[in-house]
């Protein structure tokens, strides 16, 4: 069953007869989706075809290449496993606002279900299509997130401790197995996506390349979480902070592109037999932390923009601006990792080539980017093109979050003042030395690391 606090009507229609059309975007999977499950249990009770629809936007927040091969790929594989539950899905190339209501008409569609992204462009896209939908409702489904953003708090939360007592009680209620997905029997017309097709329609910038060493897709998502699982979450605890030990989950991009959810990764993780400080230290960073950036999302406006920092951060940062910079940077040469500094070049290298920081890394690398740029808002911008441009987890609410956490001081306290950063928590080269191996690291994603083999 789905809890229906998981679900919301966008607009005041009724269901009508006709097909049910689920409209994913977030959620690109076919296994463990509450929105795919709702979609298919009113099309059983309506006793209508069950259609999945995904809209292909011609340029996504300015995504190059490397996401747009990785979401393609995942996308072949739900084409597959829809099949083989009777489900037709169709891939229109196009924005939401100019494809959809068509295709919704022409299909005499009887309701539309969507996933749930607190992201702006996600908001405006339900609500243009909402506002055509005359006739029939438009529901949409916290598919992403274990408790669903609207009832994990109703507010913007100032703090993973003030988030973490709401979240953990709610989490009991939320945390349950998933239905299984039965093949319908009245399948609408199939045709096959001409994905050759799609691919020579695509406009992505081709300067950020694929990459082959994560395969996307869901199958590939469950074999990452159940190595991990076997092989590193039992030193997740103790090694998460090094990075040069292969300790972390590697699953960002599988979840930010919806390709493994979050609950079967935390119902996994939460019966495995690896010790209950491992298991703990993971779902803290799954549940509390991923969520968390959800309702910062959901609930600042400004999410991505400096203005949506907290007032004491941004007063701080202020009177700060005009402290003598040891060093500037434009964005190219921070793109480049060009600056004086081998260890936060490494860091960006590490970025480029494997569309990946190190958990620990990408907050130093941040930092580094307020101290070295003109403004803090610059250093702001910078951080999230660079991490939007080349993370495979980018454009993510986790990425605005993580930013504007260690830029802009985000569910974090005040520390002592000090220049450049105000009141804003410092880290430098030697708190990572104390920490990890930096030669290794330097030795591994540095220009002489990467470019001599
Ligand atoms: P694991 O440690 O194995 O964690 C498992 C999962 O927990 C992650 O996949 C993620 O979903 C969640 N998680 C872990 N750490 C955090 C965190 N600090 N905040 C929120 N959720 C977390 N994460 C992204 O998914 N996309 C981004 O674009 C992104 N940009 C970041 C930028 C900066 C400057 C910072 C400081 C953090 C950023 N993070 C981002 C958060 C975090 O660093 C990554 O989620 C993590 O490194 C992903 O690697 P993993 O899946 O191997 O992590
Ligand atoms: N969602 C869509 O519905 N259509 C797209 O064309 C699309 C492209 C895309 C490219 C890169 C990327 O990182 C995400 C993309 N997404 C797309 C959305 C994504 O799955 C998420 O909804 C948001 O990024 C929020 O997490």
């Amino acid at each position: 069953m789905i809890d229906p606090q998981r679900t919301r009507l966008l607009n005041n229609r009724n269901d009508v007869h006709g097909p049910v059309i689920y409209w994913m975007s977030r959620d690109q999977r076919v296994q463990n989706n509450w929105a795919l499950f709702f979609a298919h249990r009113k099309a059983e009770t309506l006793q209508q075809p069950l259609v999945v629809v995904f809209t292909l936007a011609p340029s996504f927040l300015g995504a190059p290449l490397r996401h747009y091969d990785f979401m393609l790929k995942g996308l072949q594989e739900v084409e597959i496993r829809l099949r083989e539950l009777n489900i037709p899905f169709f891939l229109l190339q196009g924005e939401p606002e100019t494809e959809l209501p068509g295709f919704i008409k022409k299909l005499k569609a009887g309701a539309v279900v969507t996933d749930f992204s607190p992201l702006h462009i996600s908001r405006t896209w339900k609500k243009t299509v909402g506002n055509t939908l005359l006739q029939i409702p438009l529901y949409e489904i916290d598919a992403h997130n274990i408790v669903p953003c609207w009832i994990a708090s109703d507010k913007q939360e100032f703090a993973a401790r003030t988030f973490r007592p709401k979240i953990t009680t709610l989490v009991k209620e939320f945390l349950t197995e998933f239905p299984k997905l039965a093949p319908l029997d009245s399948a609408h017309e199939n045709i096959p996506v001409a994905w050759d097709e799609i691919y020579k329609g695509l406009n992505a910038d081709p300067s950020v390349q694929p990459l082959d060493w994560l395969k996307p897709g869901e199958n590939a998502a469950k074999e990452c979480l159940e190595n991990f699982l076997s092989e590193r979450l039992r030193s997740y605890s103790v090694k998460r902070n090094d990075p040069n030990t292969e300790a972390l989950s590697n699953l960002s991009p599988y979840l930010h592109f919806g390709q493994i959810s979050a609950q079967y990764c935390a119902l996994r993780a939460s019966r495995s037999n690896a010790p209950e400080a491992d298991r703990s230290a993971f779902l803290e960073e799954l549940i509390v932390r991923r969520e968390l950036s959800d309702n910062y999302c959901n609930y600042n406006d400004l999410y991505d923009s400096f203005d949506g920092l907290p007032a004491w951060a941004k007063e701080t940062l202020r009177q700060h601006t005009a402290d003598k910079r040891t060093y500037i940077y434009t964005s190219e040469e921070f793109a480049q990792g060009r600056t004086h500094e081998e260890l936060w070049n490494a860091a960006q290298l590490e970025l480029v080539t494997t569309g990946k920081i190190h958990g620990y890394m990408r907050m130093y690398w941040a930092k580094k980017i307020l101290e070295w740029s003109e403004t803090p808002r610059e250093a702001f911008d910078t951080a999230i093109a660079l991490n939007d441009r080349y993370a495979l987890d980018g454009r993510d609410p986790n990425g605005y979050t993580g930013v504007a956490w260690s830029i802009g001081g985000l569910h974090d306290r005040q520390w002592f003042e000090r220049s450049v950063y105000g009141r804003i928590r410092y880290m430098n080269a030697s708190g990572c030395a104390r920490k990890f191996n930096v030669k290794l690291y330097i030795a591994r994603f540095g220009r002489e690391g990467l470019f001599s083999s």
